[in-house]
């Protein structure tokens, strides 16, 4: 009987597992998509070279990183070297993308990371584009090369975006975690796997360095020989979406500690000096940005929207525990 138990169990863990990779696939952005990202850029390289020659476009986000899910929107760098301030080569920026036939053109000069939006009509792709921000270029490139060294980080990033917007825990403006952060747990919780799912490529021989605004950024960048580092652990997506949740909801220690991709490891908040609230900086569940490390991802989140976080991961990890269809309860929107 006993043997009879076991065999429902697996059986279980694997009819679970397959439901979470038919969840995981239905986001994949098909190929199509890309092609229409692609067709975008062009056209706002063209009209961009037209008024600064020497510019130059880059992607970052979720389109570029890997872990974009379909009909996302895409982030475009506009890395330029000019004398004038950002807010004046938005307004031109503004200006000339008005007059070529794209919608819904605004100039947000006054957002923490001032950008211009806009909708093409001919792709139906909304688009933010910002000046010089190399570092989330960088940032960007880091995250798409953890996502080559083991297909299960992607997988797992995806539930966890898909679960944050459907439980709308996924709104910076309203106090919770952006989708970077919450990849950034996610290659954090694969790095603490034993075996290790991830390693840490922050911590090895330096392959790629680049200096941006006086911060190092410097790694492990050759990941095509690491794609055999997590094979002797064996764990599927279904498990490990019940253990992240299970880590947030009742293993992590909110009042010490950090969570930190660059160390592989999690540090202690009395090292950061991150114990007590300066300014609006309250560090309540503490992310540590890999590069700019003086920056915690989670400084938006506030003594009211911690409680919605972390009902939020308690309500996850119970349904993934008791709850009879998992792959559904998990996802019913708020
Ligand atoms: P979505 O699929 O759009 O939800 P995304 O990965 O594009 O996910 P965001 O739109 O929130 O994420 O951010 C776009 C990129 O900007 C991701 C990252 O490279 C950078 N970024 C976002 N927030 C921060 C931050 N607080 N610090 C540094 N870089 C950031
Ligand atoms: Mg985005």
């Amino acid at each position: 009987r006993m043997l009879k138990r076991q065999m429902e169990c697996r059986n279980d863990i694997h009819r679970l597992n397959a439901a979470f990779l038919a969840i995981y696939q239905s986001l994949i952005p098909p190929e199509e998509e890309r092609a229409k990202q692609y067709q975008l850029l062009a056209l706002l390289e063209k009209l961009v070279c037209k008024e600064w020659p020497e510019a130059r476009l880059y992607l970052y986000g979720s389109c570029a990183n890997s872990f974009g899910v379909s009909k996302s929107d895409i982030d475009v760098c506009l890395a330029i070297n000019e004398d004038i301030n950002k807010s004046e080569i938005l307004l031109k920026l503004a200006d000339i993308l008005q007059s070529d036939n794209l919608q819904n053109v605004q100039a947000l000069t006054r957002a923490r990371v001032p950008i211009v939006k806009l909708m093409d009509p001919g792709t139906g792709i909304s688009c933010d584009i910002c000046i010089n921000n190399v570092l989330a270029v960088v940032n960007t490139k880091l995250l798409r090369d953890y996502a080559k060294i083991d297909g299960r980080l992607r997988q797992l990033a995806f539930i966890v975006k898909h679960w944050a917007k459907s439980r709308g825990v996924n709104e910076t403006y309203q106090g919770t975690l952006s989708s970077y952060a919450y990849v950034l747990m996610c290659i954090h919780f694969l790095q603490q796997r034993r075996p290790a799912i991830l390693p840490c490529l922050q911590g090895m021989e330096t392959t790629y360095s680049v200096t941006v605004d006086d911060i190092e950024c410097a790694y492990f960048d050759q990941v095509e020989k690491l794609r055999n580092f997590g094979s002797a652990n064996k764990e599927t997506v279904a498990q490990l979406v019940w253990a992240f949740f299970n880590y947030w909801a009742y293993g992590h220690d909110y009042a010490n500690s950090v969570i930190s991709v660059r160390t592989g490891s999690i540090i202690s908040k009395r090292e950061k000096d991150w114990t007590r609230r300066i300014g609006n900086d309250r560090h309540l569940i503490c992310i540590e940005d890999p590069f700019e490390t003086s920056h915690d991802l989670g400084r938006v989140v506030d003594k009211f929207s911690i409680r919605v976080l972390r009902e939020e991961f308690e309500r996850a990890a119970d349904i993934m525990q008791y709850d009879p269809n998992p792959c559904v309860t998990l996802f019913e929107p708020y």
